[in-house]
């Protein structure tokens, strides 16, 4: 089974997605998400000009070889769009594979460890009242895990708010309400997210009671010690996690808070190696691993990454948002369900318009995903549909603070 052709799809159905589909000269094809928000043509340039070319005539089923002759031989190692690149490749090689095997691919992965993936979703509101609205749209949805962003006191959009007054019902999504061709810029102040914050997990508390599994996403905004005395705020409202509390590029800074705090944290979305978190699980210092297979060199990146966590006793946590495309969303729920140290899985729920253009077979029912028995990754991607939503420049929002000084969004 010889790979003949391998073709980088961007289309931007409410948002733009990169997707690699490769052919093997027997017909069968294989989809890879190479999706990197607000960079994506970097990595669609790197597949076509770079990759593209050598992967025409090689063995579809040595996905190991592809990966390592990727990885190791483009000399310049790692970062997210070689990773995104790598990725697309390896995830397109194991939909094949596991096509060729008539088989879903969790079955090449080990089989099933659980009956479904317990999943979370993202309720926000500008304020309490619309956020506790949120909440409950999200419980009758079905989900049984929700994460809790809310606006802040004196801060005209907050990452993660949904802007529109419909809160519960609308989903914020950067691109489309900011495309443009420059980002969008925002405003923040830590001292009044910090005051804020614990009110509002209590308000939730309140209303929902204590076993509700709530998250939260601190979005890399806090120094360590501000990190610290977060978590331990929170405390009282036991979350199921407070995510990229602090940007953890700098590992060791993940030693201070623990020290201070028994919340659980979960770091890793923008990482794209298990190199990114060799501290962090050696140490224990997360609870859990945020990497997703189209950021972290694919099914056979990420698989390695969280064997290596479930070493440590650290779970996966993999990110979901609507910028993974659903082809990057049905090969996390394959891992989902055959890895034995599952957590969580993020689960943000596309557009309507994206699921024209990405036929997908994965099911959420009764709070738990589950990717479907459909032969490989089971999703399928319409080209003319693909057409009809054209690349747009679109950029994620730039923060500031009230100084001016650029923050971490
Ligand atoms: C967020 C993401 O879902 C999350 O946890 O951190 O929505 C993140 O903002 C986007 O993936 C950035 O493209
Ligand atoms: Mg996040």
């Amino acid at each position: 089974m010889r790979i003949a052709s391998a073709d980088v799809v961007v289309t931007s159905p409410a948002r733009n997605f990169v997707t690699l589909v490769i052919t093997t000269d027997d017909g069968l094809t294989g989809l890879g998400d190479a999706t990197l928000n607000g960079r994506e043509l970097s990595v669609a340039s790197y597949l076509r000009d770079h990759v593209a070319p050598l992967l025409e005539g090689r063995d579809a089923s040595r996905i190991e070889d592809t990966w390592q002759y990727l990885y190791r031989g483009a000399y310049w190692r790692r970062g997210p769009v070689t990773m995104a690149a790598v990725a697309a490749v390896d995830t397109a090689l194991w939909d094949i594979k596991a096509k060729a095997a008539g088989m879903p691919l969790y079955q090449l992965l080990g089989g099933a460890s659980r009956t479904g993936a317990l999943a979370y979703g993202h309720a926000s509101g500008r304020d309490v009242p619309e956020l506790l609205d949120s909440v409950r749209a999200h419980l009758e949805r079905g989900y049984r895990a929700i994460r809790v962003q809310t606006g802040i006191p004196g801060l005209d959009s907050v990452y993660g708010v949904a802007s529109s007054a419909a809160g519960g019902g609308e989903r914020y999504d950067y691109e489309p309400a900011r495309r443009r061709p420059l980002p969008a810029e925002e405003t923040w102040d830590t001292r009044a997210y910090l005051r804020h914050v614990p009110t509002v997990f209590e308000a939730v508390r309140a209303e929902f009671g204590p076993g509700l599994p709530l998250l939260h996403d601190g979005h890399h905004r806090m120094t360590p010690i501000q990190a610290a005395r977060l978590g331990k705020d929170l405390e009282p409202y036991d979350l199921f996690w407070l995510e990229d509390a602090t940007p953890a590029e700098d590992q060791t800074a993940l030693r201070l808070i623990r020290q201070h705090t028994t919340t659980p944290l979960a770091i890793g979305e923008v990482f794209n190696s298990a190199h990114d978190y060799t501290v962090l699980l050696q140490e224990r210092l997360i609870d859990y691993v945020r990497s997703a297979v189209t950021h972290a060199g694919g099914v056979t990146g990420l698989r390695r990454l969280l064997d290596m966590a479930g070493h440590f006793g650290i779970r996966s946590g993999i990110h979901g948002p609507t910028d993974i495309s659903p082809v990057g969303m049905a090969a996390a729920l394959h891992l989902d369900l055959a890895v034995h140290n599952f957590g969580i899985q993020e689960y943000m729920r596309h557009a309507p318009e994206t699921l024209e253009v990405f036929r997908t077979s994965f099911t959420f029912t009764d709070g738990l995903l589950h990717p479907s028995d459909t032969p490989g990754l089971g999703v399928g991607l319409d080209l003319a549909a693909a057409e009809r939503f054209p690349y747009a420049p679109a950029y994620l929002p730039v923060n500031r603070l009230a100084d001016g000084t650029v923050h971490d969004w």
